[in-house]
């Protein structure tokens, strides 16, 4: 569809102001040396005609003979075109300043988007599903994020706001260009001293920065800062002296930030201070700030991420799921109307497959929202793609039957099913200095969650093509395999992690990256899965367990009560079985376990392969840098898989069927090298390594020897190492003292001793080996990094 190349704004908003930008951006010729078919925003214009962006006053006030419609809702927007001799007449018509933004990106975003034209009215129109499309960041005021795996904040540095906005401008573009309208810049721990009078002018220029695409700005409050900077003794949410502090410290940000969208809050919750403390309910919390606010149009986010980390592991009854349920329902209709409780979409936090949390059908007569986790905190931290659309989808669809009637999610959170006026989503983003999101392919996230959130009926297929088009190519062929990839990543890391709803079976006391299966146990977190020597699970029902199950609306609670209809994927979160209970699908427990890893890392290692064949067909650093990093993932999903399949097989003692646990042909550990230098150790958790042991560098230089007594033939040989931070070790891999290859482990990988955080793989392909060749690693420590190796694996070249 051709855009007239005289742009107009009717009115003066710094909005209107970016919108007509934004669209001479797309029109100008770019890119020159670029092939234009490969261009996703096309320049495609026309000198005749004007393209014409307002509000839908100014726009009916300007084109009296325009047959707008009269019920377009705050932030949508009534897009028009025709064509006439005298050339065409295009217009964006927003319900307000944001609906114009919304209704230029939309425009924007489709190739052709003649195609969405009703041929009769010339027009088409869109509306948000749900008031609040939050992003929440947990930047820290060091310029640290919390759970962030992009470099550091485009906020903060050295207990500042930084000087250079600029980048906060371009996220403000890039969050309205998916319909996000708010943006919570600071992390919900420790969130004091950012409520100081120096911090709030800091934060009046980030709003600054953010007001031109419709982003508002709002805080995290620490419930405690009339203690904590305001000189009271006492934060008690019923005394007259904290109210009235709030009341001043609200007027001095609206001073500052005239469209502050509100506060957002942590407490009682993972040692942040709250209501409790005073005996007082989150209700008093979150209605003490929302009286501070309401006259001026603000909100309070109040999360009921509320648990006891110090939950007693022994008994059978205690269950973290339970908390925000019991601690929330019960103050159902008592919260402010500039409230909205913000809940986790699963009880637990943010694991790779949970239920989705029964409050949200235990809120009738309180506003919504739900959290979710753009950042990966426990599905790869970027490092390994997954694309999780489809996990969102699938919580926003499920339907709560509250009331034993139709009651998805999303429904739930647009108000439609309790008539609220008031819900939304937040998506917790960690985006930092290094490309928002540190791994290109992980932005496929954030736009999946705008475009959800403002349309939840769009499917996680349609989404990736969208994006796809966008940023990387509108060649069919690469929209297809490249939105394929994305589909296939997050059932891929589910099975090589922790599949029928055992959550991530990683480090959850330390950096929540890598696979740690104990650490969820013996520890008051209430992580727990429950595993020994006969079976696995929480035994969630009502009937035997913690009866976390009641918590949903009985159709739904009777689903997840039984054993036999518990879904598969989501059985070990609500029962407790033996290794040898039948699936639906047939399988035992653990043969599923097993079945499960190995086929999660095969996906793994595909996601690979189909991406080699977009080489030449995309940018080539593109490319390279999504290349590097699906290797890189391909190989640490079979740490995942190894490390999960080696426990339970220990543990229940039950053999694989097919033989594969504990059976690793072409395995050379390093612990059975002849070795120099290197010292033999335990790992820990002894499941990271391959039979528990590696070997680490203590007299450099370091080598281990095997002599190859397989038979001739091509082979590939991978060697798994640990690439710790804090120093670059040296490997060599020699055959017969021929050097094939030299890496250097300079990955930045969590943790500081050996451990499957940093287990990684360099593999060497296509190498002629006969019998008596012998394979060698040499190492060289550096610093911190000892160059520690666990084996060599050499299997026949494909
Ligand atoms: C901001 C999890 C994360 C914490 C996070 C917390 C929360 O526990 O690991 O980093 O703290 O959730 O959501 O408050």
């Amino acid at each position: 569809m051709a855009i007239p190349l005289k742009v107009r704004a009717l009115g003066s908003s710094a909005q209107e102001k970016a919108a007509a930008e934004e669209i001479q951006r797309s029109l100008a010729p770019c890119c020159a040396n670029i092939d234009p078919s490969s261009l996703t925003t096309r320049a495609r214009h026309q000198s005749g005609g004007e393209t014409v962006v307002g509000t839908v006053k100014e726009v009916r006030h300007a084109f009296p003979d325009l047959a707008i419609p009269a019920d377009i809702p705050p932030e949508g927007y009534w897009i028009y075109s025709n064509s006439t001799q005298k050339g065409t007449l295009l217009v964006i018509a927003g319900a307000d300043d944001a609906g114009i933004l919304y209704g230029t990106f939309a425009l924007l975003r489709y190739p052709d988007a003649s195609e969405r034209f009703d041929p009769q009215s010339h027009s088409f129109r869109s509306q948000p599903a749900m008031p609040i499309r939050w992003v929440d960041e947990w930047d820290n005021a060091d310029g640290s994020i919390e759970r962030g795996y992009a470099g550091r904040s485009i906020f903060f540095d050295s207990g500042h706001v930084r000087e250079d906005l600029a980048p906060v401008a371009e996220y403000a573009r890039l969050l309205a260009s998916i319909g996000i309208n708010g943006c919570n810049v600071n992390n919900v721990n420790n969130a004091a001293p950012f409520l100081t009078t120096g911090f709030l002018r800091g934060f009046a220029r980030i709003a600054d920065a953010m007001r031109p695409w419709g982003v508002h700005v709002a805080l995290s409050v620490d419930i405690a800062s009339p203690q904590k900077i305001g000189g009271l003794s006492t934060y008690d949410p019923l005394n007259p002296a904290v109210k009235a502090w709030w009341a001043a410290k609200v007027s001095e940000i609206y001073a500052l930030i005239p469209n502050f969208a509100g506060f957002t809050v942590k407490a009682d919750s993972e040692g942040q201070p709250g209501p409790a403390s005073y005996g007082r309910t989150p209700a008093n919390a979150a209605n003490l700030l929302a009286s501070a606010l309401r006259p001026h149009n603000g909100v309070v986010l109040y999360r009921a991420f509320v648990y006891n980390h110090h939950l007693d592991w022994h008994d059978p009854k205690a269950d973290r799921a339970r908390a925000a349920y019991d601690i929330f329902h019960p103050l159902d209709g008592k919260f402010a109307p500039n409230v909205i409780v913000q809940t986790k979409e699963g009880p637990i936090d943010f694991q790779a497959r949970e239920p989705v949390s029964p409050l949200f059908a235990g809120l009738e007569q309180t506003n919504q929202a739900m959290e979710l986790q753009i950042t990966q905190e426990y599905t790869g931290q970027q490092r390994h793609l997954v694309y999780l659309a489809p996990m969102w989808k699938q919580v926003l669809d499920f339907d709560m039957r509250a009331g034993n009637r139709p009651s998805p999610i999303n429904e739930i959170l647009s108000g439609k099913t309790f008539h609220r006026p008031m819900g939304g989503v937040v998506g917790v983003a960690g985006i930092g200095q290094q490309a928002w999101l540190g791994s290109p392919l992980a932005l496929a996230n954030l736009y999946a969650f705008g475009r959800l959130a403002w349309n939840p009926n769009l499917t996680p297929g349609q989404i990736a093509a969208e994006w796809t088009r966008q940023t990387i190519s509108s060649d069919p062929d690469v929209v297809s395999k490249v939105g394929k990839i994305l589909m296939q990543s997050w059932p891929a890391y589910e099975r090589y992690t922790g599949p029928l709803g055992m959550q991530t079976l990683t480090d959850i006391t330390g950096t929540h990256y890598g696979p740690n299966i104990e650490s969820s146990e013996n520890n008051g977190w209430g992580q727990w899965h429950r595993a020994d020597h006969e079976g696995v699970g929480m035994d969630r029902s009502v009937a035997t367990g913690t009866g976390f199950t009641s918590q949903y609306p009985p159709e739904v609670a009777k689903l997840y009560e039984s054993v036999a209809t518990t879904p598969d994927d989501l059985l070990l979160f609500f029962h407790h079985l033996p290794y040898t209970y039948k699936l639906h699908s047939g399988k035992t427990v653990i043969q599923h376990i097993y079945d499960s890893h190995y086929q999660g890392a095969t996906e793994a290692a595909q996601l690979l392969e189909e991406w080699a064949t977009l080489k030449g067909r995309i940018d080539p650093a593109l490319y390279e840098d999504m290349r590097a990093r699906l290797e890189y993932q391909a190989g640490h999903a079979i740490v995942w898989r190894d490390a999960i399949v080696q426990y339970f097989l220990k543990l229940s003692g039950i053999p694989d069927e097919q033989r594969r646990a504990g059976h690793y042909p072409g395995r050379l550990e390093a612990e059975a090298a002849r070795l120099t230098g290197y010292k033999i150790i335990d790992v820990s958790p002894w499941e990271d390594a391959s039979d528990g042991k590696a070997v680490r560098c203590e007299v450099a230089p370091c080598s281990a020897e095997w002599t190859w007594q397989g038979s001739t033939g091509r082979y590939n040989i991978a060697a798994q190492y640990f690439d710790l931070p804090g120093g670059t070790a040296r490997f060599t891999l020699q055959v017969n003292g021929h050097a094939l290859a030299n890496w250097i482990a300079d990955a930045n990988l969590p943790s500081l001793h050996p451990h499957g955080d940093n287990s990684a793989r360099h593999t060497v392909r296509d190498i002629e080996l006969k019998p008596g060749d012998v394979l060698r690693i040499e190492a060289t420590p550096d610093a911190n990094d000892p160059g520690a190796l666990d084996y060599i694996e050499v299997t026949a070249a494909p």
